[in-house]
C-alpha cells in the first residue's frame, strides 16, 4: 500500500505533532542543520545525516526521502566548480545509503527553483493559494542564457557518475519535475517538463536507481490523463516518490488548488498507484494556507495540511479497501 509522509523541517516543532496525531509515521527530510555539523562536517557527512535522522525517529517518523541537495547549479550548467558539487551529490547517497535512507529527490533545474508569479491568490472560502502567469513573469529582470543541449549533457554525464553510486548505496535517484514544466522559462532552458523527456532521462542510463518523482501538480500540466502517465512509468518501477497535490490551468498560467478541487481525477490516480503495486510514499506537496495559519512560507501552511492528510487517507482507504496503518 502506498504510505503517507509529510515533509517536515529538521527540528522538532509543532508541526511534527500535528502531523504524527494525523496519522503519519513517514517522513520526507531536509539537510541536517549547521547545529548537527561538528567542526569540518559538511551536511552531507555521515555523522550529521544520522543526528538528523535520530531526531525523526525520537520522534517516531521513519525517514523514507531527502528532498534537499547540494548546491548544484555550477554542475546543472557545466561551470567551473560544478566538480565540488558532484563530490557532494555522491558523498550525499553514499551516506544516506549507510543510513538506509531509501530515495534522494533531486531537481534538474538552472537558475530558478521552483517559482510563482503570486503566493496570495485568494482560494476557496478566503483561503490562499499560489499561482504563475508567464506574461507576468517575462516582465521580471533578464536571467542568464540556459541552453537545453548543455542541461541534457551535463545531465547525461551526472547520471553515468550518480547511477552506479546509487546502486552500491542501495538508494533511489529520484527526478522531481521542473515547476512549471516550460521551457525556455525567460531564457532559461528547461529539460524535465514533459513526459517524453522524462522517458529520455530514464532511458540515458537504465537502471532501477534511474526513476522519478511523480509530481501530480507538474505532472498533471503535461498530460490530459495524469493516471495513464502514472501507468506507463509505474509498470517500469520508475516512480519512486509522489507529490500528491492538485492545480488548475495550463503550464503557462495556473494556480495551486485544494486537494479536491483541481483538474485533476484523483482517484483515479490514488487506483493507478494501487493498480501499478507502488509501495512507496506520497507526500501531499504543496496546500493551501488557511485560515489562523500564517502565509510565510506558501504551500506549507501547518492546518492546510491537516485537511490534506485527511482527505488523502479517506481517498487510501476507499481505494485500498484497507485502513492506514501506514
Ligand atoms: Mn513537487
Amino acid at each position: 500500500m502506498i504510505k503517507i509522509a509529510e515533509f517536515l523541517p529538521p527540528q522538532p516543532s509543532p508541526l511534527w505533532k500535528l502531523v504524527k496525531q494525523a496519522g503519519v509515521n513517514y517522513v520526507v527530510g531536509g539537510l541536517p542543520l549547521p547545529s548537527d555539523c561538528g567542526p569540518g562536517e559538511t551536511p552531507y557527512d555521515l555523522m550529521p545525516l544520522l543526528r538528523m535522522k535520530q531526531r525523526y525517529e525520537d520522534a517516531g517518523f521513519k525517514l523514507a526521502v531527502i528532498e534537499a541537495r547540494p548546491p548544484m547549479d555550477k554542475l546543472i550548467r557545466g561551470l567551473p566548480g560544478g566538480d565540488q558539487e558532484l563530490e557532494w551529490c555522491v558523498k550525499l547517497v553514499e551516506n544516506m545509503g549507510k543510513l538506509e535512507i531509501p530515495v534522494w529527490c533531486y531537481a534538474w533545474m538552472a537558475v530558478i527553483s521552483w517559482t510563482r508569479t503570486r503566493v496570495d491568490v485568494p482560494s476557496r472560502g478566503g483561503s490562499l493559494v499560489t499561482a504563475f502567469d508567464l506574461a507576468e513573469f517575462e516582465q521580471r529582470p533578464p536571467l542568464p542564457e540556459v541552453r537545453e543541449e548543455d542541461l541534457w549533457r551535463n545531465l547525461e554525464a551526472f547520471l553515468k557518475v550518480m547511477v552506479p553510486v546509487a546502486e552500491r548505496a542501495g538508494v533511489k535517484l529520484s527526478a522531481h519535475p521542473d515547476d512549471p514544466p516550460l521551457s525556455p522559462l525567460h531564457g532559461v532552458g528547461r529539460i524535465l517538463i514533459s513526459v517524453e523527456n522524462f522517458q529520455r532521462v530514464l532511458d540515458l542510463v537504465p537502471s532501477d536507481y534511474n526513476t522519478l518523482t511523480l509530481c501530480q501538480g507538474n505532472f498533471t500540466l503535461m498530460t490530459d490523463d495524469l493516471p495513464a502517465v502514472i501507468r506507463h512509468f509505474g509498470r517500469q518501477g520508475k516512480i519512486s516518490f509522489v507529490h500528491f497535490r492538485d492545480v488548475r490551468g495550463d503550464a503557462r498560467r495556473f494556480e495551486e488548488t485544494w486537494h479536491d478541487d483541481g483538474k485533476t481525477d484523483m482517484l483515479a490516480c490514488m487506483e493507478a498507484y494501487r493498480d501499478i503495486g507502488f509501495e512507496g510514499v506520497l507526500r501531499p506537496d504543496h496546500v493551501p494556507t488557511v485560515e489562523g495559519d500564517s502565509n510565510d512560507d506558501p504551500g506549507y501552511s501547518s492546518y492546510g495540511r491537516l485537511y490534506a492528510i485527511g482527505y488523502i487517507r479517506g481517498l487510501r482507504e476507499a481505494v485500498y479497501r484497507r485502513k492506514g496503518e501506514d
